[in-house]
């Protein structure tokens, strides 16, 4: 008779082992985002600007993640598809601007824990099919309660157009089962070009706006200071006492 108690055994071993290795991605992609989450409100509340718009993020589903390991033609192991897979902890920012995104980047990779492994920069070399968008591949220090991996997650950094075109792109991509027909891929190429033009148009006037907004504050007709009550204020005082 077979000795079902080591199978069982095997089983749940490897479901831990699976459990551990999602949980790493799932925190990995917790915690850059809530590196990100300060950053945006310490720019809300301290700045008069915040460059990131939106912020998505996914941890890679089982299936994807199986169909990267075979189109990389990795074997079915844990630890190289760790090491080879390196988008599995997923963060996407929208930034309003492109001058927004390399910012943004430093700021997250200045960070003492944040060890950045690779950087390809698809706004300075946009692909052939017009796809654009800055990607950090980073390594980020899960603390567990026995051990600290270092996770790989990758951050993908790009303006709102470049992201709208991106999400279209992709969602044909898919739809066409890979075989785009070449006046579709023409009219996207187009497209592209056209969401960079957006892109420059914006950049342009936001700088106009902050040129103005400089003129004004110079020539002290800037933001009038807000003069509070004096009860107001007293009241602030009475209850900074009784603190
Ligand atoms: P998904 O479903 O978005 O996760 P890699 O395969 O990641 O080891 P690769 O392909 O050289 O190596 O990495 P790259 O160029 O950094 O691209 C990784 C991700 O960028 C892709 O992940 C897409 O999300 C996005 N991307 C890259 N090129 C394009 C493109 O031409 N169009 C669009 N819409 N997105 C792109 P996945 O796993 O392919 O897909």
């Amino acid at each position: 008779m077979e000795d079902t108690s080591i199978e069982l055994k095997n089983v749940m071993h490897w479901k831990t082992e699976m459990v551990r290795f999602m949980m790493a991605y799932k925190f990995a992609v917790e915690e850059v985002s809530t590196k990100i989450s300060i950053l945006q409100q310490e720019f809300q509340q301290i700045h008069d600007y915040n460059p990131i718009e939106h912020v998505k993020s996914r941890v890679k589903s089982p299936e994807s993640t199986f169909k990267k390991v075979q189109k990389k033609k990795l074997p079915l192991n844990l630890p190289v598809i760790r090491e080879n897979i390196r988008d599995i902890a997923g963060i996407r920012i929208n930034c309003s601007f492109v001058s927004d995104i390399h910012r943004v980047a430093d700021m997250l990779t200045q960070q003492k824990d944040i060890t950045l492994i690779e950087k390809k920069d698809y706004i300075q070399n946009p692909k052939t099919n017009g796809y654009k968008s800055l990607h950090l591949i980073v390594q980020i220090p899960i603390f567990m309660s026995d051990r600290v991996e270092n996770v790989y997650a990758e951050i993908q950094i790009r303006t709102i157009a470049m992201d709208f075109w991106a999400s279209l792109e992709h969602k044909i991509y898919y739809k066409y089962n890979k075989a785009i027909p070449k006046s579709l891929r023409d009219d996207l190429r187009d497209a592209a070009v056209t969401a960079n033009e957006l892109d420059e148009r914006m950049e342009r006037i936001h700088k106009e706006v902050s040129q103005l907004k400089e003129d004004d504050h110079q020539n002290g007709n800037g933001e009038k200071p807000i003069i509070f009550p004096p009860e107001f204020l007293s009241m602030l005082a009475e209850n900074e006492d009784k603190s």
